[in-house]
Order: C-alpha cells, then sequence, then structure tokens
C-alpha cells in the first residue's frame, strides 16, 4: 500500500488544516495509507471546531522525511511549504490558489477557483462515487464557512453555496449562521496572543521576483481587540520584517460582520508602498481598505502587479 504524508502550509487556517484531514480520509478511501500532518499550532477557530466535533488533532511536522509521497492541500507556494520541499516527493496537490509550483515528476494536480479546498474535495469524493459521512460533511462546511466568511467574501461561487446546501443535507444543520459564529467568535479571542503570534496568526509570505512580502490577516468580529494593541503589533511587524529580511509587511485586520478591513503598516516605505497600490492614504499607521475582506483576490494580486 503506498503511504501518503498530506500537510497544509504554515500558518494554517481551518480551510486548510481540516482540508488535509478530509483528503487523508479521501486517499484513505483510494486504499493509499495516509496521515493528515500541520506545519504550527492550530488557530483557535480550528481548535474550536476540533475539540467541537471531537476531531483528532494531527501531529506537528516542519521537515518531512524525504522517503514519503506527499500530499499537499491548500498552498503550492514553496514559501508556504515545508522548508524542505525541494527533497519531498509531492505526488499530490489539491489548491484554489494561484499556482507557483514546478515539478521534476508527473503528479495529481486539483487546482479550482472556488472558495475553499474543501468545495474541491467534495467533487472529488463526488466523482469517485465515496460516501461522504457526516463528520467529513461537517468538515467541509466548516471549511467553506470559515474560507467564504459565511458567503461575504468575494472568493465565494454559486458552487460554493450548492455544495454547503448539500453538505447542510448530509450534516442536519439547518441554520449556517449558528453554525459559523461560533466559529468567528472563537478566531477574534486573541487576549492570550502576544504581539508576534497575532500578526502570526493567518499569515503568508509571498516570494514576487526577488522580493519577499508577508501579509497579515486578522479576520474578527471584535476588531477593537487587535487595534487596540496597534503600537505592539506595530514593533513586532517591524521585528518580523528585519528578522526575515522582508521587503514589505501589513496586517490587515478585517470585521467579517462590518466587512471592512482596517489595515496595519509600518512608516516610511511600506507605507508608501501601500499607498501606491491602493490609491489611498495612510494616517497614524492606519489604512482604510474598504471592503477588501480577499487576501487571495482583492490584496495578493495587486502586491505582485506592483512588485513586478
Ligand atoms: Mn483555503
Amino acid at each position: 500500500m503506498r503511504e501518503i504524508n498530506v500537510i497544509w502550509h504554515k500558518n494554517p487556517d481551518t480551510d486548510c488544516t481540516l482540508s488535509a484531514i478530509i483528503m487523508a480520509d479521501y486517499l484513505k478511501k483510494k486504499w493509499y495509507t495516509a496521515t493528515p500532518y500541520i506545519q504550527w499550532t492550530l488557530n483557535k477557530e480550528t481548535l474550536y471546531l476540533i475539540e467541537k466535533y471531537d476531531i483528532v488533532s494531527p501531529q506537528i511536522h516542519t521537515s518531512l522525511p524525504t522517503s514519503i509521497e506527499v500530499c499537499l492541500v491548500d498552498h503550492n507556494e514553496a514559501s508556504q511549504a515545508p522548508d524542505n520541499l525541494s527533497e519531498l516527493n509531492v505526488t499530490w496537490v489539491v489548491d484554489h490558489h494561484k499556482v507557483k509550483f514546478e515539478t521534476v515528476l508527473p503528479l495529481y494536480m486539483r487546482f479550482e477557483p472556488i472558495c475553499s479546498t474543501a468545495s474541491i474535495l467534495y467533487k472529488m469524493y463526488k466523482e469517485s462515487g465515496f460516501e461522504i459521512s457526516v463528520k467529513i460533511a461537517t468538515l467541509m462546511l466548516a471549511c467553506i464557512m470559515s474560507d467564504s466568511l459565511l458567503f461575504r467574501s468575494p472568493t465565494t461561487t454559486k458552487e460554493d453555496i450548492e455544495i454547503s446546501k448539500e453538505l447542510q443535507e448530509i450534516t442536519w444543520i439547518t441554520n449556517l449562521e449558528s453554525f459559523a459564529m461560533p466559529m468567528f467568535d472563537a478566531k477574534s479571542d486573541l487576549w492570550d496572543l502576544s504581539a508576534k503570534e497575532v500578526v502570526k496568526y493567518d499569515y503568508k509570505v509571498f516570494q514576487i521576483g526577488d522580493k519577499k512580502c508577508g501579509v497579515g490577516t486578522l479576520e474578527t468580529t471584535n476588531p477593537g481587540h487587535a487595534l487596540w494593541r496597534k503600537r505592539e503589533l506595530l514593533r513586532a511587524m517591524r521585528d518580523i520584517r528585519n528578522e526575515n529580511s522582508l521587503d514589505f509587511i501589513m496586517l490587515s485586520v478585517v470585521d467579517i460582520l462590518e466587512e471592512k478591513n482596517t489595515t496595519l503598516i509600518l512608516d516610511g516605505e511600506d507605507t508608501k508602498i501601500l499607498e501606491d497600490i491602493f490609491n489611498i492614504s495612510v494616517s497614524g499607521n492606519l489604512a482604510d481598505l474598504w471592503r477588501r475582506l480577499s487576501r487571495k483576490k482583492q490584496i495578493a494580486p495587486d502586491l505582485t502587479a506592483y512588485f513586478q
């Protein structure tokens, strides 16, 4: 039997974490031995789900053994993958981000521009004729709620909404609002995190040409929890920028309920770059980025265009 490690990106969110568990289940149905791994501690939304729905939390692995096959879910960029990615034998990738991936050998790749990796996995189960258990369906629904912010994010497609309806039938979850809101509230609880942990809570590094950009997104039902720590967070951003030789760093505080993005930005070069990219003005290290809720669709592309 072929053995596969299923892994997700650094600073994992709910979609990638639970998608790894779902993918491992899918691969087992395909007669592989599959184990989900994480590269970082879980965020509080995912922890809430793991406790509430009695899910086995995967082990942490930052550097995987090279002898074994690997499946990447919810990411494909080297800067977000395990440190020894180039030595790994990647045989599967399932993702909904832009493609920045090179391979030596042929492999299974499944990319679709829909709101969550779990939506793609739902389609893969259907296509293979695999039954979706109540537990797996609950995880899928949680991923869609998390990535789409209850269908508020512009990444949401008609297909995601259709899939959610079908998952509601399997899970008997009738009210999506009362299913999703406790998830968002759990994610918003930051009191015991250090400033650095807050910046890196949902954080990605984009390598654009020779430039390295760090982009944090804090999706919250209570933006005040983050914004009152502005000074402390800016100091942490400065440290992360220096320690990782970044060319730019930003932290968006996304108010899920009001659908508003308030972005923290360092003085000097970064302020200038942000003002140029989004044609806005920064005041007191804060920028109003309006209704930009999606890093993937409304921030990363502008950043890429600017640095290219
Ligand atoms: Mn995702």
